[in-house]
């Protein structure tokens, strides 16, 4: 098993060194506590569970919502279940989006697709078993009160929807070349994934205890980071020319251009960076600081290769 580094361009200061010292812990902790979650070697469905959890990942969803519940004055413990729940649905999204019957991708990180190591059927089921597990997961939560268990799994299951991930999948995998609007695009990447970004934030800083202003201010910040990260996920489609996909029509750069993305991505991080800023919490480094992250968009994947379009 290999987890994915959490890599940018060098920086000078230790405030930086500290800052991926930090990222690079939270990964750990939450590759290790999917990593107990299924066994090796219990046969062929487990075997794809772990290919698409375990393979490679940059753990961004669940590193949010362990920060959001330290931010609000909570154990970052106390956010573990949710964030593994949180990646395990993230990695099922993307098995589900590789299939032939959606994106039709064949590598996903520079790997072959799940469905081609494991076969369609095993890649489909593996996919609903990692959904299940998340939510059982979830609702098994001991370590708060039992009302913020029960709102984190309405949240995500708001966020999931057809108001959410299921709606704005639909809406890309139905969209023809030359039907796409700047709105329509826009209304894809807020549900298919800036709702996932939203609620892994606000999940993590409700288990945190967060009160109502604070919540509203980290939901505005996580619906802004996660519409500046498909763009920045576009942009380095548009480098990557393995990365198209047959299926694929929606890419922000297709529509305005790498400088109207860079500048979009600018405007969208800079107001994520102050709605942090706008409500009293705890250490907001790392918070602001993934924003730097997503606009360099220089994640590494584990060996090297650059995140697959998604
Ligand atoms: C869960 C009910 C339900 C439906 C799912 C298949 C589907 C409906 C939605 C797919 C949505 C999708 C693929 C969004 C793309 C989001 C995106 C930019 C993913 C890439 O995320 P990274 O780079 O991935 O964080 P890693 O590889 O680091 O884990």
């Amino acid at each position: 098993m290999s987890s994915a580094d959490l890599t940018t361009s060098p920086h000078e200061g230790s405030a930086h060194i500290e800052f991926l010292r930090r990222l690079h812990e939270r990964q750990q902790l939450v590759t290790r506590a999917l990593d107990e979650h299924f066994p090796a070697g219990a046969g062929p469905l487990m075997d794809a569970i772990r290919g698409a959890l375990l393979a490679d990942g940059k753990r961004l969803r669940p590193i949010l919502c362990l920060e959001a519940c330290q931010w609000s004055g909570g154990s970052p413990q106390a956010a573990l279940p949710a964030a593994c729940a949180i990646e395990m649905i993230h990695k099922m999204t993307l098995v589900h989006d590789d299939l032939p019957a959606m994106d039709d991708a064949q590598t996903r990180n520079g790997r072959p697709a799940l469905h081609r190591v494991h076969g369609e059927a095993l890649a489909i089921l593996a996919g609903d078993a990692l959904l299940v597990h998340a939510f059982g997961l979830l609702a098994s939560t001991r370590e708060v009160p039992a009302e913020r268990v029960t709102g984190a799994i309405t949240r995500l299951c708001q966020a999931l929807g057809t108001a959410g991930l299921a709606g704005g999948q639909a809406l890309d995998v139905l969209s023809q070349a030359g039907d796409v609007t700047p709105e329509k695009l826009d209304h894809v990447h807020t549900w298919k994934t800036a709702s996932l970004f939203e609620a892994a934030i606000v999940i993590g800083a409700e288990m945190g205890g967060a009160n109502a202003s604070q919540v509203e201010a980290l939901a505005r910040y996580g619906m802004l980071l996660g519409r500046a990260f498909q763009i920045s996920d576009d942009l380095q489609d548009a480098q990557d020319t393995q990365a198209v996909t047959p299926h694929e029509v929606t890419n922000y750069v297709q529509l305005h251009g790498v400088e109207g993305a860079r500048r979009k991505l600018r405007e969208l991080l800079s107001q994520a960076v102050s709605a942090i800023r706008s409500v009293q919490g705890g250490d907001s480094q790392l918070l602001a600081g993934i924003t730097e992250l997503v606009w360099e968009h220089s994640w590494s994947t584990g060996e090297g290769h650059h995140g697959h379009h998604a």
